[in-house]
């Protein structure tokens, strides 16, 4: 059997695969199973390299709960994610973005919900479906709340929401981490002789709307760690 892949047990009543997850590397947070639409006895293995193996089982019984999340994804890169659930009451999460650099993604999926229930609303927003995603252009330094809203299977309504709070770029900060270092260095070389985005692009230092090695040269000298190491 293939890593992290679920799939019923021989004498279970469930009907063929459910999902798959695949390799990841601690302690990064695993991939998500699921969802669990049948009833039934399951059995999930992993293990670790050839050394560890472990299994377990468990049965999933009765109606599958009503499940909403909402991903926030800056620059490719999960930031937040808010879910509601019976079991993981998660209303809300909030995400600095920049607002004239940062490219944002919203991402959204409700598991056992009514039909054509989902709405998914925010300033100049207004989409639905049950799953689904959507970039999302910041025209506005103040906040700005996206709310999903669900009726579950279970005749509730369940909502959640992410809010995208604008902050300025730092120069130089590139990846948005806080630091200034070898991985921001790269990101400027990479963009070489291209123009600076309007309004504060960090890869831009000295601010000549072109993105050049000088402003390699200066963001080498602001690294916030020793040696510009990441
Ligand atoms: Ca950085
Ligand atoms: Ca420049």
């Amino acid at each position: 059997m293939p890593p992290g892949v679920l799939v019923p047990s021989s004498g279970g009543s469930g009907s063929g695969p459910i999902g798959s997850g695949s390799n990841w590397a601690l302690p990064e947070t695993p991939p998500i199973v699921g969802p669990l639409d049948f009833s039934g006895v399951y059995d999930f293995s992993i293990y670790c390299g050839d050394t560890y193996t472990a299994s377990l089982q468990f049965q999933i019984s009765g109606q599958p709960p009503t499940l909403l999340r909402l991903t926030t994804t800056v620059n490719d890169r999960v930031d937040a994610t808010a879910n509601d659930s019976v079991s993981l009451p998660q209303p809300s999460t909030t995400t600095n973005v920049r607002s004239n650099f940062d490219s944002v993604q919203l991402t959204w999926t409700g598991y056992a919900v009514q039909p054509d229930t989902c709405a998914l609303t925010g300033p100049g927003v207004e989409l639905t479906g049950e799953v689904g995603s959507t970039p999302i252009t910041l025209d506005s330094s103040e906040d700005q709340v996206f709310s999903l809203e669900c009726q579950g299977a279970d005749g509730m309504v369940h909502s959640v929401s992410s809010t995208l709070h604008p902050v300025p770029a730092v120069a130089c900060d590139v990846n948005g981490d806080g630091q200034i270092d070898r991985l921001d260095i790269a990101l400027i070389l990479e963009a070489l002789n291209t123009p600076a985005l309007p309004d504060g692009d960090p890869r831009d230092a000295d601010e000549d709307g072109v993105i050049t090695v000088i402003d390699a040269r200066i963001c080498s000298t602001r690294c916030t760690r020793p040696g510009c190491e990441q």
